[in-house]
């Protein structure tokens, strides 16, 4: 019994799953890696999508700043970023970026997205003044979404403070919501292999555990394409669950397409358009308790972004307006958006655009 048109049997207990609401297995989700019925997957995503956001697909006006390059860490799979006093390092004043603020709120934007390196030298003061003064330069309806957990980490060992001290800290300067960055994938092997230096998965999960506590919702990410196995990504999709299941503040799951280009991992091979929706559609299949889906069209590419919308995808992120961190590793696409550009994507697919902000309020609904 199936209402949907499946061409590998394998996938059929899974549909069966899938319509009686029931959550899907480790073994599901290698199977339905394992499979190349992409039409089957993208039915089944799309039947949860569905249920769970009707025919809405998000969007948001938002900014994002990227305030240094220069980090401790240097990641295997990153192009962004320099050693302090390396060719293209650079590093905003505070000033800096409170004027990229007042440029996004002047744009409209709900949402000012701040993700950086670990600056050597930057204090524990400094990262807090800068979310006061963005806030300060923000209205109360633009939300503060600032720093990966990677961030979060940093600041707790140059501060001396804990993890939640630090949260807590930045939570009374005004920071709104933590993006999902810096997860990549949670296996102690990929980690060992390719970041070494950077926040362990145990400990990514615990900060954002410690963030929900205190009322700060947060977005989860996975990067994907690079030297991990379709079982760690289960696995990564499957922490992520269980996390939710204990303390619930992830919003939105984001897969993260790999980049190659100017990377010590540039012999690898880009994504291919299959194993991106494939991924998304999984995701939306796995993660039965996470709200949303979000295909960020900066990696994915506006082709693939605006076909996601039919494998369990019902966000395409913003406007975004400047982005470094994937254009420094090969990406071909805009570093911005506009609204209208969006709104035309989202309602060639004949889904309803709907302009949220980064906590899912509803902005406006379009075509109504
Ligand atoms: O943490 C780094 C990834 C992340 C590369 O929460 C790379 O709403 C691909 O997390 N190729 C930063 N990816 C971006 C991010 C994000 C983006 C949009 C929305 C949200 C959100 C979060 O980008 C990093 C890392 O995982 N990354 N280098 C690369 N070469």
């Amino acid at each position: 019994m199936s209402a949907f048109h499946l061409t590998d049997p394998a996938l059929a207990p899974i549909a069966e799953k899938v319509l009686a609401g029931e959550r899907l297995t480790r073994e599901d989700g290698i199977t339905l890696y394992g499979s190349n019925d992409l039409l089957g997957i993208a039915q089944m995503a799309d039947h949860v999508r569905r249920e769970k956001n009707g025919d809405r697909v998000h969007f948001m006006v938002n900014r994002h700043i990227n305030p240094t390059n220069i980090c401790r860490n240097r990641c295997k799979f990153c192009a962004f970023a320099r050693s302090e006093g390396e060719e293209g390092a650079y590093e905003m004043t505070l000033d800096t970026i409170v004027e990229a603020t007042r440029e996004g709120v002047a744009d409209g934007a709900y949402e000012i997205h701040i993700v950086s390196g670990l600056h050597p030298n930057w204090s524990y003061e400094f990262y807090v003044d800068m979310v006061r003064k963005v806030r300060e330069a923000a209205p109360k309806h633009v939300i503060v979404q600032a720093f990966t957990a990677v961030e979060i980490e940093h600041m707790a060992i140059i501060s001396g403070k804990s993890t939640l001290e630090v949260l807590a800290d930045l939570k009374e300067a005004g920071l709104d919501a933590l993006p999902g960055g810096g997860a990549e994938i949670f296996s102690e092997r990929t980690r060992v292999a390719a970041w070494d230096k950077k926040t362990r998965g145990d400990v990514w999960l615990r900060i954002h555990g410690e963030a929900h506590s205190l009322g700060i919702s947060t977005n989860c990410t996975m990067l994907y394409g690079h030297i991990e196995t379709a079982e760690e990504r289960v696995d990564h999709m499957i922490l992520l669950r269980e996390q939710q299941d204990l303390s619930g503040g992830f919003l939105a799951f984001i897969p993260l397409a790999f980049h190659p280009a100017n990377t010590e991992l540039a012999d690898l091979p880009a994504t291919t358009g299959f194993d991106d929706l494939k991924t998304l559609a999984i995701g939306r299949l796995m993660l039965d308790n996470i709200p949303h889906i979000k295909a960020f069209w900066i990696m994915l590419g506006l082709k693939v972004a605006q076909l996601s919308t039919a494998f369990g995808v019902d966000d395409l992120d913003g406007t975004v307006v400047e982005e470094r961190i994937t254009h420094m590793a090969g990406a071909t696409t805009p570093e911005a958006l506009s609204k209208e550009d969006l709104v035309a994507m989202i309602e060639e697919t004949g889904h309803v655009a709907v302009e949220r902000d980064t906590l899912y309020n509803i902005v406006r609904v379009y075509g109504e």
